[in-house]
C-alpha cells in the first residue's frame, strides 16, 4: 500500500500530454472555471484566453446553447451503438455541417479527434483508389513541419522531427514536400507571404520520382499551426491543387485549426478558394466541449464505395464514438451559436484590427518575424543561445502570471483567441504581451 499514488492533491499519476512533468508538477497552473474570453485558476485569477484552449474554443467559454445542449442530451439518450445502428442526431448533424461546407463536401465520417480525422482521411484515400480499382495508389505525401495529430498515419505524414523520432519506421511510403517558411524573404509579412508560391512544384518533383500512379494522397494544413504558424505563400495552395488533379492525386486539407471559422469562412478551403476532396476537422466542431471529429468527403469519394451487394459494410472503418449522442448534441449547440453570432465570419471582421495589434510588437526585444492570418497570430523570438525554446516558454509563465494564456511552440508565440473577442480584448491582449516582452529575458 505504501507506493500506492492516493492522496487527492497528489500529482504523480497522471502523465501529462506535451507537458514538461516535472516542472508542472513543481509550479502547477490549473483551471478551475471558464466564462466567455477568460479562464480562473486556482488561485483565483482571471486569465485572458488567447488560444481559444488549444485552438478550439472559438464560441467561448461555458457557452449557454452548448451547455445546454449536452445536458439534456445526456438525460434522454446517453449512447447508441454507431456500428449498424444510428441516432437522428448524428445524421442531422452531417446535414448541418454539409450545408456549411465547400460545395461537393457532401458526407461526413465522424471521429472523436484531430488525430483520428486525419487516420481516416489517409485510410479514405487509399481505400478510394482501391475501391476504383487503381490500387497501386499507396503513397502518402506530406510536408516538412506539418502536424497532424499524434496517431501513427498522422505522425508519418507529419514533419516534426521531434514527434517522430522517438517511434520506429512509421507507416512506408511515405514522402514530405518542403514547408514555406522563408523567414529571410518574407519576414514580417501582414497575411500571406509573397515569396514561396513556388515551392508547390516540388510537389511535381515528388511525382517524378515515384510516379504519379503510385501516389494517393497529399495533405496539408492549408495554414500550419502547431509547428508556428506557417501561412501559405501566395499561389501555393491553387498551385498544389492543380498538380493534384493533373496527376489524380488526391489533396487533403487539415483544417482542424483552420476549420470552423479561424480564418473568416467557416473552412480555409472556402477563405483560399482551393478545393480539396477531403477536409480533416475536430477542435472547433463541438467547440472543444466534449471530443470529436468530422471528415469531409466529395460525393465522387463516398459513390465509389457504394458498390456491391447492399447489405455488406462499404467501408472497414469507425469508432465506438462516431457520432455519439451527446457530442452530436454538443456540435448542433455549438453551430447554432456560431450561426446566431456570425462567428464563422467574425475573424473576417477582426483580422485588420487584430494585424495591427500584433504588428505593434514589431519593437520589442528579441522579435525576429511576426505573422498574421484571420485571427492567428505568431511572434518569432530569437531563440537564447545553447537553449532553445527557453525564451518562447518563459514568456508563456510571464503573461500566464500577468493574465494571459498565450501558447508557445519552439521560440514562437502562437495565438488564437475565441472568435467572440471583442477590440478591448485584443487591445488588452497585446499591451500585456508587450509588458511581458519588454522584459523577457
Ligand atoms: N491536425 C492538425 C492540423 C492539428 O492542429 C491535430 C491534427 C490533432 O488533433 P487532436 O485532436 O488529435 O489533438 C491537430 C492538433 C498547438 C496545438 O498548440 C495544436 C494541436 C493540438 C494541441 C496543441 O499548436 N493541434
Amino acid at each position: 500500500m505504501s507506493n500506492r499514488l492516493n492522496t487527492p492533491n497528489d500529482m504523480r499519476a497522471f502523465w501529462m500530454p506535451f507537458t514538461a512533468n516535472r516542472q508542472f508538477k513543481k509550479e502547477p497552473r490549473l483551471f478551475v472555471g471558464a466564462k466567455d474570453m477568460h479562464y480562473q485558476t486556482h488561485d483565483g485569477r482571471q486569465v485572458l484566453d488567447g488560444t481559444a484552449g488549444l485552438w478550439c474554443v472559438n464560441a467561448g467559454h461555458c457557452r449557454p446553447k452548448i451547455t445546454e445542449a449536452i445536458r439534456e442530451q445526456a438525460g434522454e439518450l446517453d449512447y447508441a451503438p454507431a456500428f449498424q445502428l444510428g441516432h437522428p442526431k448524428a445524421f442531422e448533424l452531417a446535414n448541418r455541417l454539409v450545408d456549411i461546407a465547400p460545395e461537393g463536401m457532401n458526407h461526413v465520417l465522424y471521429t472523436n479527434s484531430g488525430s483520428e480525422s486525419v487516420d481516416t482521411a489517409l485510410k479514405v484515400a487509399l481505400a478510394y483508389h482501391r475501391a476504383k480499382g487503381d490500387g497501386s495508389r499507396f503513397r502518402l505525401i506530406g510536408r516538412e513541419r506539418g502536424y497532424h495529430g499524434v496517431n501513427f498515419g498522422g505522425i508519418s505524414v507529419g514533419g516534426i522531427v521531434s514527434n517522430r523520432k522517438m517511434f520506429g519506421t512509421l507507416l512506408t511510403g511515405v514522402d514530405h514536400m518542403p514547408h514555406t517558411h522563408l523567414p529571410e524573404k518574407n519576414a514580417f509579412t501582414r497575411g500571406q507571404p509573397e515569396h514561396g508560391g513556388d515551392l508547390a512544384s516540388e510537389l511535381e518533383r515528388i511525382v517524378t520520382l515515384h510516379d504519379a500512379s503510385t501516389i494517393a494522397a497529399v495533405i496539408v494544413e492549408p495554414v500550419a499551426g502547431s509547428t508556428g504558424v506557417l501561412i501559405p505563400p501566395k499561389g501555393y495552395l491553387q498551385k498544389l491543387r492543380e498538380i493534384c488533379t493533373k496527376h489524380g492525386i488526391l489533396l487533403i486539407f487539415d483544417e482542424v485549426i483552420t476549420g470552423f471559422g479561424r480564418l473568416g469562412a467557416p473552412f480555409a478551403a472556402q477563405y483560399f478558394d482551393v478545393k480539396p476532396d477531403i477536409i480533416t476537422t475536430a477542435k472547433g466542431l463541438t467547440n472543444g466541449v466534449i471530443p470529436m471529429g468530422a471528415v469531409f468527403v466529395t460525393s465522387e469519394i463516398h459513390d465509389a464505395f457504394m458498390n456491391g451487394p447492399e447489405h455488406l459494410i462499404e467501408f472497414f472503418h469507425g469508432y465506438t464514438y462516431s457520432g455519439n449522442p451527446i457530442a452530436s448534441a454538443a456540435a448542433l449547440g455549438t453551430l447554432d451559436t456560431y450561426k446566431e453570432e456570425g462567428l464563422l465570419t467574425r475573424a473576417a471582421e477582426l483580422a485588420s484590427y487584430w494585424e495591427d495589434g500584433l504588428h505593434s510588437l514589431k519593437d520589442c526585444p528579441n522579435v525576429i518575424d511576426i505573422r498574421n492570418i484571420g485571427l492567428i497570430g505568431a511572434i518569432e523570438l530569437s531563440p537564447i543561445a545553447g537553449e532553445p525554446t527557453k525564451r518562447a516558454f518563459s514568456a508563456f509563465l510571464k503573461a500566464y502570471e500577468r493574465g494571459l494564456l498565450i501558447r508557445t511552440t519552439g521560440d514562437i508565440i502562437a495565438l488564437s483567441p475565441p472568435l467572440i473577442i471583442e477590440k478591448h480584448h485584443i487591445d488588452e491582449l497585446f499591451d500585456k504581451l508587450r509588458g511581458v516582452l519588454k522584459h523577457n529575458i
